[in-house]
């Protein structure tokens, strides 16, 4: 029998999260975790808009079933007009479609040596959709916002454990985030409603921003005039060497180049086989410090790279497609590799840069092939 966490309550401290042991294979806990948040199927990235089916999922408790005629939103704490707004109430705002990229900031976690134990993201913890809504600013500044406002805190209707604590799904964002324009609360994905995996009725999108912190199945706005030191914002999504440091807040998207898996792949290796010639090889890269400034590719296990050619992204935190025509000199082994370069300077690491939860690994993409005889 597995062990039931305890709660202790919010306030009081959590379990740490176990790191896996030296060699230690993936266990029936992190399978379960990877069977209902499921990844992009890299081929995937053949689309500038993720088909709803084939983007990236993360819910760490259940779905919630939420009646969207009886779903009521409520936006308050430190404004003058508290207000509860029904679906229709936001729907007749201004509307605003973005294209936007989301990744998981555990996106790659599995990669890392040791691994810390939870959903074991290879590299497919991402996906992009076209999220419609109406912005959150003009709303936040209608109910009238308190001097004294710091941060503005984003409730789900999703509850569980974590770690020992029990709770429901909070994110806060630092006002002037939750102030910009392009912050949406979208009721729609890709010309459709949202689907209840993403968030039905309603989600924050924060484009720029690691996935956590656009909260799904939104039924609170509270406006605060303390930072929020809930599980999620000052326990989870941190960069630690140490499970009792407090660690840095992760926030926006690191830049990552990806690759369509050229050629066929072997059924349970996953291992590409590549007709001899000429092959184009494709993907997309993406930053939360937009635009992408460069992507390279390696076909000689990271001893060379060269500049590929990158087109333009669909909308100004959206992936950028990017192409490279690689000429493999003879039959044999290739190992590919991909990385991008942002508007900060920042690269991709060709090794990992490990902390204790597997977040932020955007260490380069690996894929090996063997182009066959003629
Ligand atoms: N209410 C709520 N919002 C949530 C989550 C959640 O578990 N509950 N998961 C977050 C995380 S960690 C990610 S990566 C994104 C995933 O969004 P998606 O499943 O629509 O791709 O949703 C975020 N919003
Ligand atoms: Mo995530």
């Amino acid at each position: 029998m597995s062990a039931i966490p305890v709660a202790t309550g919010p306030g009081l401290p959590s379990l740490p999260a176990r790191i896996a042991e030296p060699g230690e294979a993936i266990t029936l806990e992190e399978l379960r975790l990877a069977s209902r948040n499921h990844a992009m199927p890299l081929e995937a990235l053949r689309h500038e808009l993720t088909p709803v089916g084939l983007h990236y999922l993360l819910i760490h408790y259940d779905i919630p079933e939420l009646d969207p005629a009886h779903w009521r939103l409520m936006l308050g704490g430190a404004v003058e007009h508290p207000m509860v707004l029904g679906l229709g109430d936001l729907r007749a705002r201004p509307r605003v479609t973005h294209t936007v990229t989301l990744e998981c900031a555990g996106n790659g976690r599995a990669q890392l040596e040791p691994r810390p134990l939870s959903q074991p993201w290879l590299d497919g913890g991402v996906g992009t959709a076209e999220w419609t809504g109406t912005p959150l600013a003009p709303l936040l500044r209608e109910a009238g916002l308190a001097d004294a406002a710091v941060e503005v805190l984003f409730t789900g209707a999703d509850h569980g454990v974590e770690r020992g604590v029990e709770q429901t799904f909070a994110r806060s964002l630092p006002l002037a985030e939750a102030l910009r324009e392009d912050v949406l609360l979208a009721d729609t994905m890709n010309g459709a409603p949202l689907p209840p995996q993403h968030g039905a009725p309603l989600r924050l999108v924060v484009p720029g921003w690691y996935g956590m912190a656009h909260v799904k199945w939104l039924t609170g706005i509270t406006v605060l005039t303390e930072p929020f030191t809930g599980f999620q914002q000052t326990t989870a999504y941190r960069l630690k060497q140490e499970a009792d440091e407090p660690g840095e807040p992760i926030t926006r998207i690191g830049p990552r180049a990806l690759m369509v898996p050229p050629g066929f792949p072997d059924f349970m290796s996953r291992a590409r086989i590549c007709e001899p010639g000429g092959q184009l090889l494709t993907g997309r890269a993406w930053s939360g410090r937009p635009p992408v400034t460069g992507v390279e590719v390696s076909t000689d296990g990271g001893g060379s790279w060269r500049q590929a050619s990158l087109g333009p992204a669909p909308d100004e935190y959206a992936w950028q497609p990017w192409h490279h025509h690689w000429q493999p000199p003879g039959p044999g082994e290739y190992r590919l590799m991909v990385r991008a370069t942002d508007a900060d300077g920042r690269e991709q690491p060709v090794g990992q840069a490990w902390n204790r939860q597997g977040m932020v690994n955007n260490a380069v993409q690996v894929v090996d092939v063997v182009v066959r005889e003629r």
